[in-house]
């Protein structure tokens, strides 16, 4: 069968799928379609499937990545019914070849949202461009264009952890301050990083076995290399299963890590939200998901809550079904740039005027920038390469980077050493509405990376001074050194204690909130989402204690 018949028949996936389904939070025995919201208010049958056009829902959560998770699991756990919004799908049915998930060095129509032609991060191998046709589909990474900065994200039922890396880095707690000036800090290391780091399954490596297997010859490299030029390499903790991946490089299990996916999906091995929070909110049956179901618009109802707007879509993108649902109350987990869009729009056409200036502000990169450096032929980094990163060298009092030992699980003797590092960059852009084409601009600048790039070289220029070696400058074009023209960290746009109150209320309206990467300002000094994670369980704590 090929790809095009596989991801390309919208309807017959849609309907095969199987959701998420609680029971008693969809009130659905309603007249659909019709105009007839305030009849609802008094219709109270539960259903589960895709919500229902018409419905009167307690709390809609828009969006399931990180924020959206935990808001759902702890309103289920105080007896609240919970509708879940999700663009993207639900990733629970594998393909025809088997596998949930594409292959990062194969990538298909699984891999990419509604694109044609892929959009990879490294877009070119000695110099030549890697990327390739694919059919368009509502696949799961999402390399969504603004000026000057492409931002990578995950789209479907467990939102970015579907894509990431797993890197559960907790910040330094010197460090806090500065991520969340208004946040007390000891409540957030005594209580809400240990809860969320529970609750993901973050763990470590086996130094013993970082220190023999083959999958790490790149991370060792990238170790001897740091501690020569006098740079602490520090383990950095991670959401996959380490006694799963030891099995792989056994033989013993089928591979994922150890089979060089990651970006597209880990098809065995990853604690990706679906098995750990999203798990637990399926255990309380009272939370429905509706995947391939997009918020289009939230404005306040005659008679209180929300009137919500849903496209729901087909795996083309084609909206298939408008729907309306009144939400007594709602959260928006739509991710640093879902959330920010939503916001910015509504209220720059008046479905919501009341929400503060603050609104699509703050937001940042986190500082990314990406480098390879070439080694000598004596520092082979190894044909086998764990997609999963386990270390990574801090430089961040020194030189404000924080650089993940990065894996190029290409299948190949490369001789190069990757990084993604996290800097300093105080560069923050902002939302704003377009009224001329009908959507929400950023206004980041290429040229506002640079100060990341200089941190960034405070570590690579040193080691390449040690080492004698130099910069790859194959990798992001012809002679192109650093990738800087995009970010898997967006945070910001709805600025915790600015845009909303210091539990992310929104300004101006009771009842909605923000529960994602938009509240963080722009940087977290490491990777996000335990912040996120543990940000949303603090934040959620105060809401039901006060709000319910
Ligand atoms: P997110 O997880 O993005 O969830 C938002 C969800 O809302 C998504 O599922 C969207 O499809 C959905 N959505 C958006 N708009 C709508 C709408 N209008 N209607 C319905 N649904 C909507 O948000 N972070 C780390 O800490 N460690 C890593 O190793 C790491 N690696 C990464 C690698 C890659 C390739 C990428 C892309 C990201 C990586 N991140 C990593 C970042 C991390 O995944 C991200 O910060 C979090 O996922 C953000 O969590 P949120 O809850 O804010």
């Amino acid at each position: 069968m090929s790809d095009e018949s596989l991801y390309g028949n919208a309807s017959s996936r849609f309907s095969r799928r199987s959701f998420i389904a609680g029971t008693g939070s969809i009130l659905g025995a309603v007249a659909l379609g019709g105009p007839a919201l305030a009849a609802t208010r008094t219709a109270a049958t539960a259903t589960s499937g895709p919500i229902q056009s018409g419905a009167h829902v307690p709390v809609l959560v828009i969006g399931t990545g990180y924020g959206g998770s935990v808001a759902a699991l702890r309103l289920a756990q105080a007896g609240v019914d919970v509708q879940m919004v999700e663009m993207g799908m639900a990733w629970d049915t594998p393909g025809a070849d088997g596998k949930i998930f594409a292959n990062t060095t194969n990538p298909d129509g699984r891999s990419y949202w509604l694109r044609t032609h892929t959009k990879q991060p490294l877009s070119n191998f000695l110099g030549f461009p890697i990327d390739r046709e694919i059919p368009l589909y509502t696949g799961i990474l999402d390399a969504e264009e603004f000026a000057g900065i492409t931002v990578y994200q995950g789209r479907g039922v467990g939102g970015g952890s579907l894509v990431n890396g797993g890197m559960a880095v907790t910040p330094k707690r010197e460090n806090f301050p500065a991520i969340l000036p208004s946040v007390n800090v000891d409540e957030m290391y005594n209580t809400y990083y240990p809860r969320a780091n529970t609750n993901l399954g973050v763990g470590l490596i086996d130094p013993a076995w970082f220190d023999t297997t083959d999958c790490y010859q790149y991370a060792r490299v990238g170790r001897k290399q740091a501690q020569r030029s006098g740079f602490p390499f520090v383990f950095v903790p991670d959401v996959y299963d380490w006694d799963y991946m030891k099995q792989e490089a056994l033989g013993t299990v089928p591979k994922s890590a150890l089979a060089g996916e990651i970006l597209y999906g880990n098809n065995y091995g990853k604690k990706s939200l679906q098995k750990t929070y999203i798990a637990q909110i399926r255990a309380t049956g009272k939370v429905n998901i509706s995947p391939l179901h997009k918020v289009t618009s939230v404005a306040p109802a005659v008679g209180g809550g929300y009137t919500v707007q849903i496209d729901q879509i087909d795996t083309t993108g084609n909206t298939t079904t408008t729907k309306t649902v009144l939400a007594d109350k709602v959260f928006f987990a739509a991710g640093s740039v879902g959330t920010s869009k939503l916001l910015t729009m509504l209220k720059a056409t008046g479905k919501l005027p009341n929400l503060n200036g603050q609104i699509g502000q703050g937001w940042g990169d986190n500082g990314n920038v990406m480098v390879g450096r070439a080694n000598w032929w004596w520092d082979a980094t190894g044909s086998l390469q764990a997609s999963i990163p386990c270390g990574g060298i801090d430089n961040w009092a020194a030189g404000g980077a924080f650089a993940e030992v990065a894996p190029l699980p290409t299948g190949i003797e490369t001789y190069a050493s990757f990084y993604l590092s996290i800097t300093k960059n105080p560069n923050r852009a902002q939302f704003s509405w377009n009224a001329a084409t009908n959507k929400v601009d950023l206004s980041w600048q290429q040229a506002w990376k640079q100060p990341g790039i200089d941190m960034a070289r405070s570590i690579f220029d040193k080691i390449n001074a040690t080492e004698a070696t130099v910069y790859r400058s194959d990798l992001f074009g012809v002679n192109k050194i650093w990738g800087d023209l995009l970010t898997y960290h967006p945070l910001g746009g709805a600025v915790l204690n600015k845009a909303t109150d210091n539990y992310g209320r929104l300004q101006g309206y009771s009842g909605l909130y923000a529960i994602d990467g938009s509240l963080i300002p722009g940087n977290t000094s490491v990777n996000p989402f335990v912040t996120i994670t543990a940000l949303a369980e603090r934040n959620i704590e105060n809401i039901i204690a006060h709000d319910l």
